[in-house]
């Protein structure tokens, strides 16, 4: 899945299919700025050959950048970040047991040496995944960069323009 005929820019990858309803937020966040993406499940512990083999081809096939969203031990990002140099942003998802915080230190606590940016549990990480993907992109992109300008600029202006917090 990607929104357009483009070369996937960025990889959003998850452990299962039931950490979409937050993923999706990383995929909604591209889909705004504009940027490539493609997005499929793939699981450290259930499809380890399909890691390995996604992690190594990800720089070849194009992609800048890599979301891994996953709950409880949450080994993917850490895993995919072993198998490839470009940047790997985690997204802890919720869990039931312990609502995230299992995720949370199983991404944020990797050894030294192999490097996972770890965002904040669930729908605020995962949409800043997407956000700081793009950021990244538009290091070396005057269009992404101008579509994270504009979303700024938005975002301001809609705090601005309802500034009573009773208001429907
Ligand atoms: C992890 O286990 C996944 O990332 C998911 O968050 C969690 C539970 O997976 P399911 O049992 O719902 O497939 O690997």
């Amino acid at each position: 899945m990607q929104p357009s005929n483009e070369q996937p820019r960025v990889g959003v990858i998850m452990g299962s299919r039931s950490d979409w309803p937050v993923m999706e937020h990383a995929v909604n966040m591209l889909e705004r700025l504009g940027v490539a993406y493609e997005t499929r499940v793939v699981s450290a512990h259930r499809t380890p050959d399909l890691l390995f083999d996604y992690a190594k081809g990800a720089a070849e096939r194009g992609l800048q950048v890599i979301i891994a969203g996953a709950g409880g031990a949450a080994h993917l990002p850490g895993m995919v970040a072993s198998q490839t140099l470009l940047p790997v942003l985690g997204v802890p998802v919720e869990s039931k047991a312990l609502k995230g915080l299992d995720s949370l230190l199983s991404i944020a606590q990797m050894p030294g040496g192999i490097a996972v940016g770890t965002l904040a549990i669930g729908k605020a990480g995962a949409t800043n995944a997407g956000l700081l993907a793009a950021q990244i992109l538009a290091l070396h992109d005057a269009k992404v960069r101008a579509a994270v300008d504009t979303f700024r600029a938005e975002q301001t202006q809609a705090v601005l323009d309802n500034p009573d917090p009773r208001a429907e």
